[in-house]
């Protein structure tokens, strides 16, 4: 493949941000953006925090009520979806208008290839300028990383957080990622990161302490994919392909249960919103997921992927129901969280 140049964005505490620009006078205090603590005793998660609140150790999906603990001040606000969805819009306007290339990954994520701008130089100058315009436009702050591929990129624009712009050539990416935690890694999630750690390799760089077949031999094909990642190589296109990537919903219950008719009507309710979201976009998929989060926090997901992508709201209904009666037989402790994805769209 042809040396390319790829550029990642992601926006600063992207909700947290919003409620700011549009409250001045939080502005300085600690911001958190989620459930509703209940001085204390609420139960679902924290959506993101300002930085100015993430100093106490609050961030995205720590418990509510933990928030409340570490800094019981702190400004507390509900999610206000339609904003913070109305905005990001707004921002993948601008974004899109930079490259023919470019890719969606969330509310306030998104690749651009800007491999035609055929230096890094260049590259570094276009952005700035996609900072300079969002900040114009929208009055809100974004990072940019800069580097040969998407998981460069990713990991360079991290680094840069908050309000940054940051530059990692081919020849420097290798070093560049030696000291990541593993976690950082796009692919590695808890399950393999777990592995990694029993093996001694903690940091990005120790994963080459491991041959090509021993890689494969632990992880399987995957195994591959980590030996050339943790060398900086990463062919994965910018595609602006599956643009939403899933549509999913979930719900904490006020108070942690089994009570069958309380875990299927909001069941229900959520699918039915999840179905609108998905025939509202137009989309077949092929992946239900259903996650469950029983007492004191032990979370499960399981999957279903079907042979024919579908929109059919009764497959959607049965199949996801069959997995949330997997989870309820198969452990006998209260349900604190119930959700349901849908995902590999055509
Ligand atoms: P992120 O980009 O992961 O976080 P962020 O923009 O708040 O902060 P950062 O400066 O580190 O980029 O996620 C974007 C938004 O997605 C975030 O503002 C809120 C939402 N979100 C959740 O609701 N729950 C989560 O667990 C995470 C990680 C994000
Ligand atoms: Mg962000």
């Amino acid at each position: 493949m042809a040396e390319r140049i790829i550029l990642h964005i992601d926006m600063d505490y992207f909700f947290a941000q919003i409620e700011e620009r549009d409250n001045p006078r939080f502005r300085g205090k600690p911001v958190v953006v989620g459930a509703d603590p209940k001085n204390g005793s609420g139960r679902g998660v924290v959506s993101t925090a300002n930085y100015v609140a993430r100093k106490y150790g609050i961030h995205s999906a720590l418990p509510i009520s933990k928030a409340y603990q570490l800094c019981p001040d702190a400004i507390f606000l509900p999610v206000n979806m339609e904003l913070y969805q109305k905005v990001s819009s707004e921002i993948m306007e601008i974004i899109k208008k930079y490259s023919s290339q470019w890719e969606i990954i969330s509310l306030d994520e998104a690749y651009l290839d800007i491999s035609f701008s055929g230096s890094y130089e260049k590259a570094k100058e276009i952005g700035e300028n996609l900072k300079k315009e969002i900040f114009e436009k929208e009055k809100l702050t974004a990072t940019v990383g800069v580097g040969p591929n998407k998981i460069v990129a990713k990991i360079v624009s991290e680094k840069a957080k908050p309000n940054g712009l940051l530059v990692v050539t081919q020849p420097e990416a290798e070093k560049f990622l030696e000291p990541f935690d593993i976690d950082d890694l796009p692919g590695v999630g808890p399950k393999t990161a777990e592995k990694m750690r029993s093996l001694g390799i903690n940091k990005i760089g120790d994963i080459k302490k491991l041959s090509k077949e021993d890689l494969i031999n632990i992880f399987g094909v995957v195994g591959e994919d980590f030996y050339l990642r943790a060398r900086g190589i990463d062919e994965n296109p910018v595609s602006s392909e599956g643009v939403i990537k899933s549509i999913g919903r979930q719900y904490t219950f006020e108070k942690d249960t089994r009570d069958s008719k309380t875990l299927f009507s909001a069941f229900d309710e959520m699918i039915l919103d999840v179905y609108k979201e998905l025939f509202e976009a137009g989309f077949n998929f092929k992946t239900i997921t259903v996650v469950c989060r029983f007492q004191g926090f032990e979370t499960h997901t399981m999957a279903k992927t079907l042979k024919k992508p579908t929109n059919d709201l009764k497959i959607l209904k049965t199949e996801s129901k069959k997995l949330l009666l997997k989870f309820i037989l198969q452990n006998q402790k209260l349900i604190r969280l119930i959700g349901v994805r849908v995902s590999s769209f055509s």
